[in-house]
């Protein structure tokens, strides 16, 4: 009864690829439709506090320019989606009809975190030059009518090192995990707990966060959308809202919120209407359906560290400073305190951590700490701070690095955070008339 059948080998062939087809192009198409009702819902219109937190811990694969405001901001200019390649039908303006046609196309492809630096993503997502590609979180529409166009420094993120990659050779296992330069510390970023083991049932509902067609993020997650064909060792097929653009982007389990897979392909996105583009619809049991890569493939999994930084750490300096919350030079033996998320399915101990920095005017004090037993998802401090101080020589001002040496058990080995902490210059105290 499918209105549109597609072929749907397209699930397994690099043709049919979910880069959106915009900027610097792949040679791949990218595919994406419609089933049933039009899920996508903007940032601004989603009401689940869940869904959003989850959205602010996806990115967008962008290899366009980001201008460099010099105040610690940057901008990124945009396509009008009639300026870039709809697959399959080519470069055609978006009928009236279609939502978001005035939105901005920012990226082309999704991705999330899944370690304080780690993003996964598909691995067809990474043609061409690796340094080109940039990371950006929190990448939305404010309001109906403003998309988010001017991030910060710390929305900002560029490929450090490739980690591990399977280019689908057919099996449905799309995936790479990149290192990013730094830890993220954008707002609300946290790593992703992915699925390990077991598998999702046939028919458990899914939901997907990602840039269709490049766009501001968008969060689709409808009551009828299902796992459809679950017989696949590497993938499982599914009705998801997807275009082009979203390749890349974690597809969670709508009841617990873990992310299940990555989708890397699917049906065709569009089709012609007289003169224009409309979004290919087909009922929910129709079309292809797209395919998405369990989280459970060993190769992939293998990578995924089971504890990491969970956003930026958190100064203290009530105890043995003014209480500004800043560091400045009236505060000595600062404590910090590092957030770490449990992304593992079992309950994790025996994580240790170790602060240094390559700063001499850095003097770590209280160096070691233990984190307490975490459940599944969780997020924790130590049980105990870190503390340190810095000498008065220090440039007041400029940032300081401070490094999380993390040890997790069961031979986790020890992986290094750095983070950059702002200081503050002296304040020179002024008194004003009271009149
Ligand atoms: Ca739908
Ligand atoms: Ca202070």
């Amino acid at each position: 009864m499918a209105a549109f059948t597609i072929c749907t080998l397209r699930l397994s062939f690099p043709a049919v690829l979910l880069v959106a087809g915009s900027l610097p192009v792949s040679a791949e198409s990218t595919p994406k439709v419609i089933y049933g009702t039009d899920d996508r819902l903007d940032w601004h219109e989603e009401t689940h506090p869940e869904r959003l937190a989850l959205a602010r811990s996806t990115c967008l694969l962008r290899r366009g320019a980001v201008v460099d405001n010099g105040d610690g901001t940057w901008t990124l200019n945009g396509l009008p989606p009639s300026s870039v390649w709809l697959e399959p039908i080519g470069v055609v303006p978006l009928c009236e009809t279609e939502r978001f046609n005035d939105q901005p196309v920012l990226g082309d492809c999704s991705g999330f975190l899944v370690a304080s630096d780690i993003v996964a993503t598909a691995s067809h997502c990474l043609f061409g030059n690796l340094e080109f590609v940039k990371f950006v979180f929190n990448v939305y529409m404010i309001d109906e009518n403003t998309p988010r166009l001017v991030i910060d420094d710390q929305d900002l993120y560029f490929a450090d090192e490739v980690i591990g990659r399977m280019p689908n050779d057919g099996s449905g296992e799309d995936w790479a995990l990149i290192r990013l330069d730094r830890p993220v510390t954008s707002p609300g970023a946290v790593p992703l707990p992915t699925r390990r083991s077991g598998i999702i049932g046939l028919g458990e509902k899914v939901g997907v966060i990602g840039h269709p067609l490049g766009l501001p993020g968008k969060i689709a997650w409808g009551d009828d959308t299902i796992v459809r064909d679950n017989t696949r060792p590497s993938q499982f097929i599914a009705n998801l809202d997807a275009y082009g653009g979203n390749s890349g982007s974690a597809v969670f389990n709508q009841t617990t919120g873990i992310v299940e897979g990555i989708i890397f392909g699917g049906e065709v996105d569009y089709v012609l209407m007289g003169n224009c583009a409309a979004t290919n619809v087909v009922p929910n049991d129709g079309g292809a359906g797209e395919g998405v890569m369990r989280s459970t493939v060993a190769g992939f999994q293998s990578l995924i560290p089971v504890a990491s930084p969970a956003g930026p750490p958190v100064i203290d300096d009530s105890a043995k400073g003014n209480g500004n919350g800043l560091i400045d030079p009236d505060d000595s033996n600062i404590e910090i305190l590092f957030p770490v998320r449990n992304v593992d399915e079992k309950t994790l101990t025996g994580v240790t951590g170790a602060l240094s920095s390559t700063d001499p005017n850095v003097v770590p004090g209280d160096a070691n700490a233990a984190w307490p037993s975490m459940d599944p998802g969780s997020t924790h401090t130590a049980d105990t701070s870190f503390t340190f101080s810095i000498k008065p020589e220090h440039d007041f001002g400029t940032p300081v690095p401070v490094t999380l040496s993390l040890t997790l058990p069961d031979n986790g080995g020890t992986r290094d955070y750095t983070f950059m902490l702002e200081t503050q210059k002296p304040v020179e105290t002024q008194y004003w008339g009271i009149r």
